[in-house]
């Protein structure tokens, strides 16, 4: 791309400095003696706290060396501490304005607007959590990846979630001054389900004990992440929407990895069902004999991926997400294709809310309903996967269908929490609800079941017998290359 093309050259990510970037680090010498101070921080937190024994792995990665969508990355074997994690911004828009918000139209701030502060720096810290939080939660999958293409990809999400992080922090060590750098000091502290410093958000405390909770995880919980930083690419804080429009095209690996896992997954159980001549999917006994994944418990799973991860959209109805979006701090989903004014001042949004023991759609002010809105992009956006999972269940020639459990079910924050909702979408009793509950969600002996089948398979181009192999290699390599060379 030329500089006629973006407005601006874009800057080569110079991978001679100790961190690789796009952001002329070299010509800040405060900024980039306080990014080389928490970088060995952040290499002891990767050992701590990342993918467990793994340190003399090569592992064939993908790493960042520019933003040109074209061609961004390169491919090559690594050792993990001695990855290089970057920071990596999408080029600068000329002249690009706020879209949406009270300041809607001024230019986007190059800068923290005074007034602001707080609010951007809660909403980057967050963001910021979640990144090595994830990592964390897998920590120990590598012990039982079910071949060496599921464990180069769990790397790879594992280390470009890294990188997450190091965007975020690039931002608090940049614009926050001292404060961002203590933040950034606290983003290495906290651990994921630790009781005394556990990590911010709810989701990132549950457990990644086996790989199917990782493919569900990447598909819907990834899917979080793409939508929060969908919207904060909207920011009028230009920085912020920068990175986050950079994030975003690796995030389209992550869910990538979970749609394609389930849908392995699907497939192998399909094959095996086929094999074995059983017709009746239900038939879970029969199925699990064969040492595959039934399909009523992947729709539990589902259940249970989709409810927790629609937690993470915080109340439907937020003064929070009101006054980010007024500020032109945190936008929505698509912010510049949705026909309105931007303003929202004097529009409204139906949110669904339970009245009376009865879900009803009640139309409130369209600023109030910032969180409801994304939450719906979001399982719209979900539904897409789901299609294409139930296509391989019908081109086997089975009946039963996955779908999305009703966004209320099994809620533990906003509208719907402190109510029993089944995943059609009806209000029970909490008697009900513990009745049923484990028609709806995976019970403990369904967690044992799918943990008997977590055997590690590192045999190069083989793969655990709940799983069918990819029918493509990462970057078109074949089918028995190796992809982690375990040492
Ligand atoms: N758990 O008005 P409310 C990703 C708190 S994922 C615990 O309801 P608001 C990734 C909330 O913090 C994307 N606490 O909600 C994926 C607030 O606390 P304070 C991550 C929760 O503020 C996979 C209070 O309840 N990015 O990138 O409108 C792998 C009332 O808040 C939860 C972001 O989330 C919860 N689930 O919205 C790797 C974007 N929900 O402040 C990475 C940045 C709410 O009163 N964050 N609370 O103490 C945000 O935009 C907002 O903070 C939220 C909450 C959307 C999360
Ligand atoms: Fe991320
Ligand atoms: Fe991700």
């Amino acid at each position: 791309m030329s500089e006629a093309d973006t407005g601006e050259a874009i800057v080569e990510v110079n991978y001679d400095e100790l961190i690789p970037n796009n952001v002329d680090l070299a010509s800040d010498t405060k900024l980039q003696r306080a990014l080389e101070n928490w970088l060995p921080k952040y290499v002891e937190w990767w050992n701590e706290a990342g993918p467990e024994d793994t340190g003399d792995m090569e592992v064939y990665l993908r790493t960042a060396v520019g933003v040109d969508p074209k061609g961004w990355a390169k491919f090559g074997h690594v050792r993990m501490p001695e990855y290089r994690w970057g920071i990596l911004l999408a080029p600068k828009e000329e002249g690009r304005v706020i879209p949406f918000g009270k300041h809607k139209g001024e230019p986007a701030w190059q800068e923290v607007p005074g007034e602001y502060r707080a609010l951007l720096r809660r909403l980057i810290v967050v963001q910021g959590d979640t990144e090595p939080a994830s990592v964390e939660q897998q920590r120990y999958l590598s012990k039982t990846a079910p071949s060496l293409y599921d464990m180069r990809n769990l790397f790879q999400v594992n280390v470009e979630e890294g990188r997450h992080l190091w965007a975020m922090v690039y931002l608090l060590v940049k614009y926050f001054g001292r404060d961002g750098r203590e933040e950034a000091q606290g983003l290495l502290e906290r651990r994921s389900a630790d009781v005394d410093k556990p990590r911010i958000l709810g989701a990132f405390n549950e457990q990644t004990p086996d790989w199917l909770t990782f493919f569900m995880f990447t598909y819907f919980t990834d899917r979080d992440g793409k939508m929060q930083l969908e919207s904060l690419a909207q920011s009028g804080f230009d920085p912020l929407s920068r990175s986050c429009r950079f994030m975003l095209t690796e995030e389209a690996h992550h869910m990538f990895v979970g749609e394609t896992g389930v849908g392995r997954v699907i497939q192998r159980t399909c094959e095996a069902m086929h094999e074995a001549g059983i017709s009746d999917v239900t038939d879970i006994e029969a199925v699990r004999k064969l040492g595959v994944i039934d399909l009523p418990t992947l729709q539990k799973k589902v259940n249970f991926h989709v409810s927790v991860t629609s937690d993470l959209f915080g109340a439907e109805l937020s003064t929070n997400a009101a006054n980010s979006f007024s500020a032109g701090i945190k936008g929505r989903f698509a912010e510049t294709r949705i026909d309105d004014d931007h303003v929202l001042n004097n529009d409204t949004y139906k949110v669904a809310r339970v009245v009376d023991g009865k879900v009803v759609d009640m139309e409130e002010p369209a600023l109030n309903a910032i969180n409801a809105r994304l939450l719906d992009d979001y399982h719209k956006d979900a539904a897409g996967g789901l299609g294409r999972w139930n296509k391989i269940i019908s081109k086997a020639g089975f009946e039963f269908e996955l779908t999305l459990p009703y966004k209320g079910f099994h809620r533990k924050i906003g509208e719907f929490s402190g109510h029993f909702i089944t995943p059609d979408g009806e209000v029970v009793s909490e008697q009900q609800w513990q009745d049923q509950k484990d028609e709806w969600l995976i019970s403990d002996a369904d967690g044992e079941y799918i943990g008997s089948l977590m055997k590690p398979c590192l045999e190069k181009g083989q793969y655990a017998n709940w799983i069918a192999a990819p029918r493509v290699g990462i970057n078109k390599q074949p089918d028995d290359y190796e992809y982690v060379k375990i040492n």
